[in-house]
Formats: C-alpha cells, structure tokens, sequence
C-alpha cells in the first residue's frame, strides 16, 4: 500500500522544508507502506519549490492560485491508496502521521481529521478571534445545517482513502474547499474519525487566510449550498 502526503505552499520559505523532513518517513516505510510527497506551489515569490525539493518532496506548479486548487492538483497527482494532507506552515503534527494511516488501515476508517480543539492549541498559534468566535461558530453552523458532528472543520490536517477521495464531489478554488470537503465526507457518510492534535504556531511566514473575507466567504459557501 502506497501513502501519498499532499502539502500545498505559498512563500512558505524557511519552513516548508522543516514540514517536508517532519513526515515520519521512515516510521511509515518501516510499517510496511510506500510513500510519496508532494508539494503544490502557486507561483511563491520565494524560495519555496527549492525548499521543498531539497527536503524530498516532488514538486508541482499549479498555474491557478488557491488553496482549493493547489489541493485538487496535489490530489490528482497523487497515486497513493491513502491521502494525507497538511500545512506547509509547521503547524500541524505531521509527526503524527502514522496514527492517522492506523485508523484508517486498522480501525477502517474513510475519513479521519484532526481536532484542535479536543487536542490543544500552542500559545499565539491561534489568534483570539478565530480560537473563541470564528471557528467555534463556523463549525457550530457547518454541523446544524449539514447534520455532521465535527469538532473543528477547519482544521487542515486529515487523511482519507482513495475510495473516499473519489466518493467526494471537490471543486472549490479557495478556502472553502476546506470545508467542502468536510461537507462532501460526512454527506457521504463516510467512516469519520476525529484525533486530537496539538496546533502549533507558524514557523515562519505570514497565514494567507483573512479573518473576515474567508469567514464570510465560508458563511456564504455553506449558505448557498444548503438553500
Ligand atoms: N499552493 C498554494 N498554497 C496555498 C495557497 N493559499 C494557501 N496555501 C497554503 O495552504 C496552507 C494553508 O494556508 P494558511 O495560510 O496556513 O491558512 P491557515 O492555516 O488557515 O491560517 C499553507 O500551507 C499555505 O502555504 C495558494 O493559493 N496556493
Ligand atoms: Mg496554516
């Protein structure tokens, strides 16, 4: 069985790299998998590519920016039977990446995401804002209007099986994509599995989310998709 990691960067020098050597490469060929990584850059400024070639990652270029797009590339290059995807930005514990492939592999799981909020958060990774209102309330609201039950839908590190994969309807280019996806898993009723996880602070960077255009924007996606 084959894992792919999917990573998607832009202007993430500095820690792109870090992210890429944080997989547990060994710990996961050592249990038995072939395993790929992969990068998809959007035209970064930086350093980025280089960076994460140098770490082992292939890199791809996406040509349309977003951070849906450079997902629905990462995915479709992937050749994995299992996905995983994460932050380029050191801030979620890709460390932890056998844990996920166990529950899908062991406990038969099509979906498994990560909770910062039943994990914890590192002090400053998180601004007030979004840690007290915005996600607590855009994940309240994504569960009332789609009957799933996550504990954070925002939370970007998740693994899933190709069959999922292909079960899930996913064209958003932007941000939304991120909660697409957790809409399109659970109205599949796919075997969903939350893990706690520990949420770092960004190694380096700026975050390329903005509070108030992507949290109205996610309030509209789902809005629009539920009426
Ligand atoms: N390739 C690519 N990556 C992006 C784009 N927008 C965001 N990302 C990456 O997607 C991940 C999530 O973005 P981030 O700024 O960390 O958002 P946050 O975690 O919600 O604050 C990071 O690894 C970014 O580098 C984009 O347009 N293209
Ligand atoms: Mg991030």
């Amino acid at each position: 069985m084959k894992v792919s990691v999917v990573i998607p960067a832009l202007n993430e020098e500095g820690i792109v790299g870090k992210t890429v050597e944080s997989i547990p490469s060994d710990e996961i060929r050592d249990a038995g998998y072939d395993l790929e990584i992969i990068v998809v850059n959007n035209d970064s400024t930086d350093n980025t590519a280089r960076e994460a070639s140098d770490a082992g990652a292939t890199v791809f270029l996406e040509k349309n920016k977003g951070y849906g797009n450079a997902y629905k590339r990462g995915f479709k290059e992937a050749s994995g039977d299992i996905i995983i995807m994460g932050d380029a930005d050191g801030t979620y514990p890709l460390e932890q990446s056998m844990d996920f492939i166990n529950y899908i592999v062991e406990d038969g799981c099509d979906f498994v995401i990560g909770s910062r909020f039943k994990g914890s958060i590192e002090d400053g990774a998180m601004p007030a804002l979004h840690r007290y209102i915005g996600n607590p309330m855009l994940t309240w609201m994504l569960n009332v209007l789609f009957g799933s039950s996550y504990s954070d839908t925002h939370c970007g590190m998740r693994a899933f099986t190709r069959e999922a994969l292909d079960k899930m309807t996913l064209v958003s280019p932007g941000m939304e994509f991120a909660i697409e996806m957790v809409i399109e898993a659970s109205e599949n009723n796919l075997n969903i599995k939350e893990v706690p996880i520990h949420y770092r602070k960004r190694g380096g960077g700026e975050a390329k989310l903005s509070s108030f255009d992507d949290g109205w924007r996610h309030i509209k996606y789902m809005l629009q998709r539920r009426f």
